[in-house]
């Protein structure tokens, strides 16, 4: 299909490719092994100017949209979802500063950001608060003029990796979610350490550990937007990011698609290649044609929002949940398709199947994704009704 791109986002998603082939590809296996960081390939798609893609030129990048990010997503995701949740989850991180901070904080953290000298981590999650966002309990309590941040963030993707981290703590523990606020923290800061490293089924390439804050004392002046604004700032960053966990999963459907069609092709059985056969032709058109409307249903939404529209929280889930949904189904079907060989690590579909799993997961699972979509539809039904 021709989604009728221009030569620019042609020569991003191109070089998202080049660089997925050269430097993902060989090393991917390795790195799902020895849960190693993929420092050489970070380094590759700073060089790139990859990190830079959707931050303003004015704050040092290349002022593109999510729709250009999305598509390195995707090449990247084809051939490495742990390597891909690395450089998204970046994105994730950067948001809350995007959306939310003054030019003041722009000006001294984007440029690193764009450049890929630091890494950005987003730390809401807590071992009570996971679906139930609002349920957490780190505390940020004002002193002159410090906060100081009190409370431990769990599962958080890029943990000691990043050197900036965008933090949703309460700042009035009696108001729950109107009573979250957002700050940035940096690395090195006294009373900020990382705990426990998890071991992960898939994206073993990416880091994700424990935040641990203790008397953790940062400027005042860290806070983004208001106090009692950080549920927004988190809700309105996932609206953002969403999209990308979307073309995350079309990513590992289609690396995982295209190796099924080209075992297929080449596997002997009965005397003819099983992609002769009905029952595998009937597989692999399935997961093509899942794999094109999820295509279609991300790129669309991607430049929704990139047009200017104010509220897409309901098609951000709607392109999260098809595409994460779809990318299980596909890896779980090319495994079928390539029978023993799939299961075996000599191919790497296992990897791709074991790690899609966690795109029903996080940033929302998918049940929390379908709440927000009927949610939506509840509240348009509302709105129409008062006319
Ligand atoms: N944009 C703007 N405002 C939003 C919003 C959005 N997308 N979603 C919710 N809000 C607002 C609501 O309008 C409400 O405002 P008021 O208090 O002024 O009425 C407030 O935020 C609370 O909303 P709600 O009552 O819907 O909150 P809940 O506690 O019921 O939780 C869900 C809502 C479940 C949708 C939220 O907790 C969520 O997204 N959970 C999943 C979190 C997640 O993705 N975790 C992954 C970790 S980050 S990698």
């Amino acid at each position: 299909m021709d989604y009728f791109l221009s030569e620019e986002q042609q020569m991003i998603k191109d070089l998202a490719r080049q660089i997925a082939d050269e430097k993902i590809i060989p090393i991917r296996a390795e790195l799902d092994e020895t849960e190693e960081f993929p420092a050489d390939v970070i380094d590759a798609l700073a060089k790139s100017d990859m990190f830079g893609l959707f931050v303003p030129e004015e704050y040092g990048g290349l002022g593109k949209g999510s729709f250009e990010l999305c598509l390195a997503v995707e090449e990247l995701s084809k051939a490495c979802l742990g390597i891909s949740t690395v450089y998204a989850a970046n994105a994730l991180g950067a948001y809350p500063i995007l959306l939310f901070g003054n030019d003041e904080q722009k000006k001294k953290y984007l440029p690193d950001i764009a450049s890929g000298k630091k890494l950005v981590a987003f730390g809401l999650t807590e071992a009570n608060a996971g679906s139930d966002a609002a349920g957490i309990q780190t505390t940020a309590t004002l002193d002159g003029n410090e906060y100081i941040l009190n409370g431990t963030k769990q599962w958080i993707t890029n943990g000691s990796h990043a050197g900036i981290y965008t933090i949703i703590a309460l700042t009035d523990k009696s108001k729950g979610a109107r009573g979250a606020s957002a700050f940035i923290v940096e690395k090195g800061t006294p009373g900020f350490t990382f705990g426990k490293k998890e071991n992960k089924m898939g994206i073993r390439a990416s880091t994700t550990c424990e935040l641990v804050f203790n008397d953790c004392r940062i400027p005042a002046h860290n806070i983004l937007s208001a106090e009692g604004r950080g549920f927004l700032v988190a809700m309105k960053t996932l609206d953002q990011s969403r999209v990308g966990v979307g073309s995350q999963g079309l990513g590992v459907a289609q690396g995982a698609l295209d190796e099924a069609i080209k075992f297929a092709s080449e596997r002997i059985q009965f005397g003819r290649p099983v992609i002769t056969f009905q029952a595998i032709q009937h597989m692999i058109a399935n997961m093509a044609t899942k794999t094109e409307a999820a295509r279609s249903l991300v790129y669309s939404v991607a430049r929704y929002i990139d047009s200017g529209a104010r509220d897409f929280s309901k098609v951000s889930a709607m392109a999260k949940v098809f595409a994460t949904d779809t990318a299980m189904e596909v890896t779980t079907d090319a495994v079928q398709v390539m029978g023993g060989s799939g299961y075996m690590k000599d191919y790497p579909v296992e990897k791709m199947m074991r790690d899609a799993k966690i795109l029903q997961i996080y940033e929302g699972t998918n049940q929390i994704q379908r709440n927000v979509i009927g949610q939506s539809i509840f509240k348009e039904v509302v709105k129409n009704k008062k006319g």
